[in-house]
């Protein structure tokens, strides 16, 4: 495909969670097939230290790390409030990014022809408009929970009143089976007026005046939804899965999981993690470590440092041999390789998206934002994963989800079901595949090579 030698595209990333490396990783893709286009990635000052640390500089030579403003103001002591950052973050939102990109402009002498962003960022609709070029935008979790944030008012006014949890969102294209204790808060139920809940809403709204809407997702693994967002959207265009499109060239493994897991037998071990922001409650982890320990299962968990004082001292000398408690382990391959029989996740997007990749069965406990929705498919609609019996760890619960996993006729069923949908996710990323398909449609895009 002819891409032209000038561009230049500006892409926005949010800094918090698991957000800012999937669009990172998009940019790669982008700028290593158009080579001649210029990236500036503005990013706050931590998060880009961060994602740019785990890739070698001869991986992004087109693309160049930009700071923006955080937000935080000087002599800022944090109450502990977990949303504090985010909070600051979006209240200097769009200033933050319009001063970077001015600086930008100035010091490359190459005005933007391209906004590539985080999907959050609601207000890029406009700034595109202004600067006369496409909005891209990026929804690094499913086509599920980009659809709830586009039937919003549509949900709230159908919904209201209605107390139920187990009601089901059967007025939306592909939602028959999503109940609304399955929402994420700041759509029907917690504080609507939260800063985050009203970018979210925002964001929805905006949706529409995309020139496109990627996602890191295939279209198999959501028809129906994927077609109706086709029907309200400019352009919809699932590029993922991301790790099976692009897998990493190289990763690094200082605790030795790699090693240690070749020593398990295929499909014995279950791999324990919760993504990047949240922890269980300390009865939760003790539950779910007494379930290992009754279970005898092997297993490999990654766990920060500061939740690792919730294990007993006495559990974790107890099943030294059986387990391997790490801080941080090369996730992609621990799930690609052949020992790991479950994954126990918060089911965060990248999460499930990594296990469908790796072939691996889930028991899924969400915690917030989408995981509910993502628990909901895996268990319910894709039938890959398993819940746990009242929604959290206890050790009788997580034991019965571990036999069923690991032997009962359902477990085996969701092992067959998630080999099929690792297939299609393999098959949308090969050659003639529907993401490759529309990864060469998002090129043009970016590359100013289609119509708009
Ligand atoms: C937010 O999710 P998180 O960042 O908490 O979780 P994931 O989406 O599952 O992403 C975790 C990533 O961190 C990696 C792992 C995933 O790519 O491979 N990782 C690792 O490499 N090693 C480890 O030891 C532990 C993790 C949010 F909370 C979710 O609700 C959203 O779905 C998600 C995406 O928007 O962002």
């Amino acid at each position: 495909m002819q891409v032209p030698n000038e561009g230049h595209v500006a892409v926005l990333a949010f800094p918090f969670g698991t957000h800012a490396a999937p669009l990172l990783t998009l940019t790669r893709c982008l700028s290593s097939s158009a080579p001649n286009l210029r990236f500036s990635f503005l990013n706050s000052a931590k998060s880009n230290a961060k994602v740019f640390s785990k890739i070698k500089p001869d991986d992004y030579r087109n693309i160049k790390p930009c700071n923006v403003d955080n937000g935080i103001p000087e002599d800022h002591v944090f109450s502990g409030h977990p949303l504090e950052a985010v909070e600051l973050f979006l209240r200097a939102m769009p200033r933050n990014f319009e001063n970077e990109l001015k600086e930008v402009v100035a010091n490359t002498g190459t005005k933007i022809t391209c906004l590539l962003t985080d999907s959050f960022f609601w207000f890029a609709a406009d700034m595109a408009a202004e600067m006369g070029v496409p909005w891209v935008a990026l929804w690094t979790a499913s086509p599920c929970s980009v659809s709830v944030h586009m039937y919003t008012d549509v949900i709230r006014s159908t919904m209201k009143g209605i107390e139920n949890g187990d009601q089901t969102l059967d007025f939306i294209p592909g939602m028959n089976t999503i109940c609304a204790k399955d929402l994420p808060e700041g759509v029907i139920h917690g504080n609507l007026d939260a800063p985050f809940s009203q970018m979210l809403h925002k964001m929805g709204l905006a949706m529409p005046k995309a020139t496109a809407l990627a996602m890191n997702a295939f279209e198999e693994i959501d028809p129906t939804i994927t077609k109706d967002l086709k029907s309200k959207l400019k352009m919809v265009l699932n590029v993922g899965p991301f790790d099976l499109a692009s897998p990493p060239k190289s990763y690094s493994d200082d605790s030795g999981c790699i090693r240690w897991l070749d020593c398990h037998e295929p499909a014995s071990v279950a791999y324990l993690s919760f993504g990047t922001i949240l922890t269980p409650p300390p009865n939760e982890l003790i539950a779910l470590a007494q379930a290992l320990e009754a279970q005898k299962v092997p297993f490999l968990w990654s766990l920060r440092d500061t939740s690792k004082l919730h294990l007993l001292e006495a559990f974790l000398q107890r099943t030294s041999t059986q387990g391997k408690v790490v801080p941080w382990t090369p996730q992609l391959q621990v799930l690609e390789n052949s020992s790991v029989g479950v994954f126990i996740t918060h089911a965060g997007w990248n999460s499930v998206s990594e296990s469908i990749a790796g072939g691996v069965p889930m028991i899924c406990r969400p915690f917030f934002a989408d995981q509910m929705l993502n628990s909901r498919l895996v268990v319910d609609i894709w039938q890959i994963g398993a819940s746990l019996e009242g929604g959290t760890f206890t050790k009788s619960g997580t034991m019965r989800a571990l036999e069923i996993v690991f032997s009962s006729e359902k477990g085996k069923k969701m092992k067959e079901n998630i080999g099929v949908l690792k297939a299609k996710a393999k098959m949308a990323v090969g050659e003639n595949g529907s993401s490759t398909k529309n990864f060469k449609t998002l090129l043009k895009v970016v590359s100013g090579c289609e119509e708009i």
